[in-house]
């Protein structure tokens, strides 16, 4: 289909494609460091030619990846694996390639130290040393013009008996409290939860319910981070997006796709509808979700890197734009009169619609290239650096994120 043809049939629905263009122009996705470098599972880091090996390269690679898409012009970075002494001139690197560094992630998990967990450690000395990295990174913020203090813990036990849970979640309190004061004006802690792995007989903070309330013990600010892999098989992922947004406390999303467990896939390959599902979510909160923070979380075994973010990045721009087409004036009538499967078929046609010429439009008009994956493999980037950088082995995390 033609896009006048697509645009004629949706304004028909009384659809605004004009509106729905200018959603589409500013959305906006940002990509991990560590989805650049080289990265594997447990068993084996392969290294693909030209990974990214430091901080730097990676601000280029995602520089790249923003240039042929319009749509991701920020970096999350990992503390200490992005970490350098002149963070100022980083923030500066970034500009130059046209990004702007985004979330922080303090590393609580890769230490020596941790193996009991770090802020709900029994230790309290090891709680000040996990604070003391926060801190660390609240300055670096400050430092880069970051808004967001992303926080992951691998706390927790793995026999019954090991520590007691009540008193680990009341340290986890304390210290996300004292955290919480040195976050620079106006900047959110996104709190993430996972169900299991690394700890397999309880992990201090499993699930939404336990990140929300620790959110609203932490102060307004504090908020939770939805990461779509850490969810038990068949949980409702598009309802905890819908009611943590009616709160007012969903901060961001930590997107990648799972077969399994957190497997950490490209984002859309394994469900694309409940990818559609959480955006028709967002796009039905409408001024509630403005600030949400729309994040990849991903690491690559055996794909190229650079390749892989582009289809993630495209794939939340899929979903993005077949939601924001979902005729909900009709919906909204269909459900006030209980039409169960007319309200469902109604869902079912927007995402059933082709919005390639939709976004072929978008993408000419952002100036950047029409299909961007033909625009990467028909470009020498992926060459040159491989080429430059070489094959290294070496990896800033091998660590299953
Ligand atoms: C943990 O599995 C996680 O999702 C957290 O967001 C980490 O920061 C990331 O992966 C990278 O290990
Ligand atoms: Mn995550």
């Amino acid at each position: 289909m033609r896009y006048e043809t697509l645009a004629e049939d949706l304004t028909k629905q009384g659809l605004d494609v004009e509106a729905i263009k200018a959603q589409l122009r500013h959305q906006h996705i940002e990509t991990p460091s560590w989805g650049y470098g080289n990265s594997g599972t447990r068993f084996k880091v392969f290294p693909w030619p030209g990974a990214a090996r430091n901080i730097h390269e990676k601000l280029a690679d995602a520089g790249y990846v923003h240039r042929l898409t319009g749509i991701a012009p920020s970096v999350a970075i990992h503390i200490p694996w992005d970490k350098t002494d002149d963070w100022e001139g980083l923030a500066q690197y970034a500009a130059e390639h046209g990004v702007k560094i985004g979330a922080v992630n303090p590393n609580l998990f890769q230490d020596e130290k941790y193996k009991l967990g770090s802020i709900a450690h029994p230790s309290p000395q090891v709680r000040e040393e996990a604070l003391a990295h926060m801190i660390e990174c609240c300055q670096i913020m400050a430092k880069t013009g970051s808004g967001l203090l992303s926080l992951w813990f691998a706390d927790g036990t793995n026999y019954a008996g090991q520590d007691d849970i009540r008193a680990r979640k009341h340290r986890i309190e304390e210290t996300l409290k004292e955290t919480y004061k040195h976050l620079p004006d106006g900047a959110r802690m996104l709190i993430e939860y996972k169900f299991f792995e690394p700890a397999f007989y309880h992990t201090d903070l499993a699930d939404w319910g336990m990140a929300y309330a620790t959110a609203l013990k932490v102060g307004e600010r504090a908020q939770v981070l939805v990461d779509t892999g850490h969810h038990a098989q068949g949980t409702n992922i598009a309802h905890i997006v819908a009611f943590l947004l009616d709160e007012g406390r969903l901060g961001g999303f930590h997107f990648n796709a799972r077969k399994y467990a957190d497997d950490d896939l490209i984002v859309g390959t394994i469900n694309p509808f409940e990818l559609f599902e959480i955006y028709h979510e967002l796009v039905g909160a409408g001024e509630r979700a403005s600030q949400v923070a729309y994040m990849i979380d991903q690491s690559h075994n055996i794909e190229p890197k650079l390749e892989a973010m582009l289809l993630s990045v495209l794939n939340c721009q899929t979903a993005y734009a077949k939601a924001l087409i979902v005729n909900r004036a009709q919906l909204r009538e269909q459900q006030l009169n209980g039409d169960v499967l007319g309200a469902y078929r109604t869902l079912q046609a927007a995402y059933e619609t082709d919005v390639r010429p939709l976004l072929a439009q978008v993408r000419r008009e952002m100036g950047v290239p029409e299909d961007p994956i033909a625009a990467y493999r028909a470009d020498d980037y992926a060459r040159r650096v491989a080429e430059e950088r070489g094959s290294a082995a070496a990896s800033s995390s091998g660590f299953p994120g």
